[in-house]
């Protein structure tokens, strides 16, 4: 027997003793005892948004991560989590990647398609096969997020490309420094997390959203996303999942608007709206989970892709009376 189950059985009989004895047994005494060894166990790792950084480990355990994603900055910040092919780091994303994407977007900016055209054409061969393993969705300054996805052991690139002022969150500002980007590698070491129970499952295909089983409620949410398709749009985007309050009318036409990079006002912080987290694009056959708490009210689910309102990419929903 092992010591945790020897420890479990001498709990067990500490609790029996107390159940007969004269003092009255609290009604979820019993309950809690029997529950700690086969509750899910996270493994959580904090990941902080300040200013235009982040602030994380640079080297975790493999399995079911969960992401607690802390926006501790005044601006709107997410956290996708590429996949470079070996030996490509966040430094040499940033040279080869990174400063062509910030030079396009201004090209753009400026009606210069020329000069788009000649940006793109700088990016490596392999940025075709960039793969990606999920993260946190969009997420407004001061609000916290929960995001849990699997990873195997490897190394990865956290980035945030929501824009200030047209320049992507994640160009470096100069002087060699990092824009906002993270290396993180991911250790053969496995964590021994579970994997997460939810109350609801969404279904990601490349025609849209479907909410497939469960209920969203008032409260604590853990929603499985099922990533059943993946599709590489031309703008350089995948299916993805990101979830907003909607207060009013236009909420949702102008998040849509929104989500375009492409466009000036695309992805410019401050949004249209509150975004209350999310998970970034998963491989097809692969899925995750993002955990939020909802307060009655009206909400929709909502991809970052160019018009994802005429994509089949928005699922409205209410919780709670309002
Ligand atoms: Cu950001």
């Amino acid at each position: 027997m092992s010591n945790r189950a020897q420890a479990v059985v001498a709990l067990a009989g500490i609790a029996l003793l107390a159940g007969c004895g004269d003092r009255p047994k609290m009604p979820d005494e019993a309950d809690a005892t029997a529950a700690a060894p086969s509750g899910p166990r996270p493994y959580v790792v904090e990941l902080r948004a300040v200013g235009k950084t982040f602030e994380g480990p640079g080297k975790i355990p493999s399995g079911w991560t969960t992401f607690r994603f802390v926006n501790a900055s005044s601006m709107i910040h997410f956290a996708i989590i590429d996949v470079p092919p070996d030996g490509v780091t966040a430094q040499e994303m940033s040279d080869t990647v990174m400063t062509p994407f910030q030079e396009a977007m201004d090209a753009m900016n400026s009606g210069d398609d020329e000069a788009v055209n000649a940006a793109f054409a700088r990016f490596p061969a392999w940025i075709a096969e960039l793969g990606r393993a999920g993260g946190p969705g969009f997420l407004s300054p001061g609000l916290t997020g929960q995001t849990t996805v699997y990873l195997e052991p490897g190394q990865y690139v956290l980035e945030c490309y929501v824009k200030s002022d047209g320049v992507f969150h994640s160009t470096s500002p100069g002087g060699g420094q990092l824009g906002m980007m993270l290396d993180l590698t991911v250790t053969e070491e496995a964590n021994g997390a579970s994997e997460p129970a939810a109350n609801a499952t969404l279904v990601v295909r490349n025609s849209g959203f479907e909410l497939t089983s469960g209920e969203l409620t008032v409260g604590p949410n853990t929603i499985r996303v099922d990533f059943l398709e993946q599709q590489a749009l031309p703008s350089f985007v995948g299916n993805d999942v990101h979830l907003i309050r909607v207060n009013d009318a236009d909420s949702i036409a102008e998040t849509s608007a929104w989500m375009d990079w492409r466009t000036r006002n695309g992805l410019e912080d401050p949004g249209p709206a509150t975004f209350l987290g999310g998970i970034n694009d998963l491989p097809a056959g692969t899925h995750g989970y993002f955990t939020v708490q909802l307060e009655p009210g009206d909400y929709a689910f909502i991809a970052e892709m160019p018009d994802p309102q005429a994509s089949g990419f928005v699922l409205p929903f209410s919780v709670g009376s309002i």
